[in-house]
């Protein structure tokens, strides 16, 4: 297949991009580069070196004689210009990563906020009007996020995008239909992820565009198969209080020996998965593609749900790392249940790869290696979800220990 990946040079865009490149498929990557530009813009770096897109592709072709291309387009702001590249190539797929990606950043100012609404909500919708315009039926697989269900304990199974529901008719009947599963974002970032579902059901009906949306939970891992067959073709790996994700950030931290960053209790439960089995999926999804005229296609793209404390915990426990609990400074539920089901990918054959102590120590050790990029003071998660929770951010969580060990 010829395949469009959008946002191909950002975290897990960059391995999505070697692994269907590996595939045998013809990989063109779009990007705007942003990520990069926003590491400028915080002062901040991936934690293992990245060279350029450019000189990415030039490794990569190196190593396997395959070409993956690169474009620079903001799809969000060049229209005319993304519109003419698709209608030169008519690829067969898209993978659409475009966005903003990180709920923090989007929560840091009402300029970030802005940003993420505009960038996200416009490059989706600029490739939907695109392919609608140049007639083109290329199968869309974007990358949403389990966080369009929202965190609190509902005591059921999150089904796969759908909810079944009965609806009394004035004439006392029951009649039963399948909806959206009703969206309660935590975040901007989040919220603009449910604004793209809208986008999508509305454009398979209208124009029967063949759409799957991927609600993918938190990706942990840095290497896949193809990122570590040279050092030049790594992957980012965030660690800093707005990029970092969770069990990331408690693996570089464990690694730097920097306490492990608890918010609140750590009783918030979420779904998790392996950059590898994110990159399979994506290629499980771009093999199953939903006939033209049907419902948006939609996957549970997650493998397992576990607690932060109870990740803290297990970090600790083979690296010797203390935990902090910090006081938190996002609006969410200190604790929540959560029950997911993910039969689809299952079904399609993912055999999932599960939290286990010697992949957690293999990662533990790639970060130490590292560990002379960090800049600790980048570590503290310091955006906050409303101005009273910002005047209670821990600035300084390792502050203590320090003072006592001079
Ligand atoms: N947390 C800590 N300590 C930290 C960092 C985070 O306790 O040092 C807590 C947060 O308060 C939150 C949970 O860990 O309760 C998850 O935070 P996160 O930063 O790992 O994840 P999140 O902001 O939800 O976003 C990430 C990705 C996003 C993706 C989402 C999937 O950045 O792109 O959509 O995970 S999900 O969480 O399933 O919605």
């Amino acid at each position: 297949m010829k395949i469009a990946v959008m946002g191909g040079d950002g975290f897990i865009g960059w391995p999505t991009s070697l692994h269907l490149s590996d595939a045998g498929h013809e990989v063109h990557i779009l990007d705007n580069l942003s990520r990069r530009w926003i590491d400028t813009e915080l002062g901040v770096q991936s934690l293992t070196p990245m060279d350029s897109i450019q000189e990415r592709t030039r490794i990569w072709h190196a190593e396997t004689g395959r070409r993956i291309y690169f474009n620079l387009i903001d799809l969000a702001k060049d229209y005319e210009l993304l519109k003419k590249w698709l209608a030169e190539h008519r690829p067969d797929a898209i993978v659409h990563f475009a966005e903003q990606r990180a709920a923090p950043y989007s929560m840091k100012s009402d300029r970030h906020k802005n940003y993420t609404v505009n960038n996200n909500v416009s490059s989706t919708h600029n490739l939907l009007n695109a392919l609608v315009e140049l007639n083109l039926d290329a199968h869309l697989v974007h990358l949403g996020t389990m966080g369009v269900y929202g965190y609190s304990t509902v005591g059921a199974a999150i089904p796969e995008g759908y909810l079944p529901v009965g609806i009394e008719t004035a004439d006392g009947q029951t009649v039963s239909q399948e909806i959206l599963y009703p969206a309660n974002p935590g975040s901007i970032y989040h919220m603009t992820k449910c604004l793209d579902q809208l986008l999508f059901q509305f454009y398979a009906k209208n124009d029967g565009l063949r759409i799957t949306d991927l609600h993918q939970g938190i990706v942990w891992g840095t290497h896949t198969e193809q990122t570590r067959r040279h050092e030049q073709l790594i992957n980012r790996f965030d660690y800093d209080g707005d990029y970092g994700t969770v069990l990331n950030r408690f693996l570089i931290q464990a690694a730097i020996g920097y306490p492990l960053t608890v918010h609140g209790t750590g009783g918030q439960t979420r779904a998790f998965i392996h950059i590898q089995d994110s990159v399979r999926c994506i290629e499980l999804a771009l093999k199953n593609p939903p006939q033209r005229n049907a419902r948006v296609e939609i996957f549970n793209q997650m493998t397992e749900t576990h607690r932060v404390r109870d990740l803290a915990e297990m970090i600790a426990k083979i690296s010797g790392a203390e935990i902090v609990r910090l006081p938190n400074p996002r609006k969410e539920a200190a604790e929540n249940e959560l029950i997911v089901k993910n039969d689809k990918f299952l079904g399609l054959g993912l055999d999932p790869i599960t939290l286990k102590a010697g992949l957690l120590s293999e990662i533990v050790d790639v970060a130490k290696k590292y560990a002379y990029r960090v800049d600790r003071s980048r570590v503290p998660a310091v955006s906050a979800w409303t101005k009273d929770l910002a005047a209670t951010v821990n600035h300084d969580p390792e502050g203590k220990r320090l003072k006592s060990v001079s």
